[in-house]
């Protein structure tokens, strides 16, 4: 895994406006433009045709538009405040012409949000808040090139906020070398930031829970139990660490438990290149799910990937794609194809990523931003969160994937441990 290496990503973050937003349910329908602009355009083409003889031809009248937004959905995982909602569109009727957007909501505290050239980029991701149960009304407006406008509206409802903070409690960090205790405890922190309700505390489990892992089995969990511990892995390099849920309740398929091994002989060397708070973050990301809850073929019902086997797998789960796509990308988020069982399919992509936190590849003597795009993925799971924590990124330009070579990396190696359910397999 080592000779790895990253790609410098200097191009300025793209950042939105994300407001809260009330919550939609219901679209009204599509909107049919006005179209007098279309009379109008014919009687010009006409003239044109009748003076031909004697005048320069201007070329073809711009088509007008007939605007026609065909959808506008809302869904969120999550629905309690403040929930993560992604918006979808689908403009039609445009004839080559462009269209700029804005979403704007009944929720009294909610700004507008700009969405340019919504014809090419259709989904963003706004947050409904609310202090109770609520219904608000979200309107997106399309605006064509020459001036046509649509709009179409849609509700959504919000519950009301859990009023109770996401906890990750840590064990086994006594036994441990305090390094790699600290850096968890700052990685519990940073992920209780991100996520930002909890749930029912958790007091009865899955009978396959028990005897799962090597610690005794909490009687209550307050949202997330981690276990921490070192062992032998496989030695200096390779795999650094391992991590994923151990027991996962339903309905929800949320891991209420977790275990990260972080391979003792990596410790020094991680300590030296400045990955270990990294690392520990990295890993605890997968504990709460990221590519490990995504279904992979083996476990659970998401069904969060596509092409996979291939050579350009995706995570398909629509808050994240929206993330993806508000930075720049195209179609769902690519996965990691390369790195064997253990890192393929269950990080981003390196070459599309580069120094994001959940690539399969940490960087060595810089900084490992947590994404939106990582934000948005849990919420795909179920968590409510706050992306406006998330670290500075911006994906690299095609021109610094090129150059590559200028950033030293380290492999992660096969960390990904799947959920041991003993069924569905
Ligand atoms: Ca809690
Ligand atoms: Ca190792
Ligand atoms: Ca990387
Ligand atoms: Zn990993």
């Amino acid at each position: 895994m080592l000779g790895n290496f990253g790609t410098m990503s200097t191009g300025p973050t793209t950042m939105r406006e994300r407001n809260p937003v009330s919550p939609l349910n219901r679209v009204d329908g599509s909107v049919r433009a006005r179209s007098t602009g279309r009379i109008l355009g014919l009687i010009a083409t006409s003239l044109v045709l009748i003076t031909t003889s004697c005048t320069a031809d201007p070329g073809p009248a711009a088509e007008p538009a007939y605007l026609t937004i065909a959808a506008f959905t809302a869904s969120a995982t999550n629905t309690t405040s403040p929930a993560l909602v992604t918006l979808n569109w689908n403009l039609t009727g445009l004839h080559g012409q462009s269209a700029d957007c804005e979403i704007t909501s009944t929720e009294p505290d909610f700004e507008p949000v700009s969405i340019p050239l919504c014809n090419l980029n259709n989904t963003t991701n706004v947050t409904a808040t609310s202090d109770v149960a609520a219904s608000h009304t979200f309107t997106l407006t399309a605006t064509a090139s020459l001036g046509v406008v649509a709009t179409a509206n849609r509700t959504f409802t919000v519950g009301a906020p859990t009023g109770e903070a996401f906890n990750i409690t840590l064990s086994g960090l006594d036994s441990i070398d305090s390094r790699v205790a600290s850096a968890a405890t700052a990685a519990a922190a940073r992920w209780e930031q991100v996520i930002v309700s909890g749930f029912e505390d958790t007091t009865t489990f899955p009978s396959w829970c028990d005897g799962i892992a090597d610690y005794p089995m909490p009687s209550s969990v307050d949202d997330l139990f981690v276990h921490v511990e070192l062992a032998t892995l496989d030695g200096l390099n390779g795999t650094l660490a391992e991590a994923g849920p151990d027991c996962v309740v339903m309905p929800g398929e949320r891991g209420v438990t977790g275990t990260i091994t972080v391979d003792v002989d990596d410790v020094e060397a991680m300590d030296a290149d400045g990955t270990l708070g990294s690392t520990l973050m990295h890993e605890m990301g997968h504990v709460l799910g990221i590519g490990t809850l995504w279904e992979n073929g083996n476990w659970g019902s998401r069904h969060l990937l596509v092409g996979t086997g291939t050579s350009d797998p995706r995570f398909k789960g629509q808050a994240a794609t929206s993330e993806w796509r508000a930075l720049g990308g195209s179609g769902f988020v690519p996965l990691e194809s390369g790195g064997g069982a253990g890192t393929t399919e269950a990080h981003w992509s390196e070459s599309a990523m580069d120094i994001e936190l959940m690539t399969g590849w940490i960087e060595t003597g810089a900084p490992s931003p947590l994404s939106t795009i990582s934000i948005a993925a849990l919420a795909d799971l179920g968590y409510n969160v706050d992306l406006s924590v998330a670290d500075s990124f911006s994906l690299p330009g095609a021109a610094a994937r090129g150059w590559a070579m200028l950033r030293p990396e380290r492999g992660m190696g096969s960390d990904v441990r799947l959920p041991q359910a003993p069924f569905g397999r």
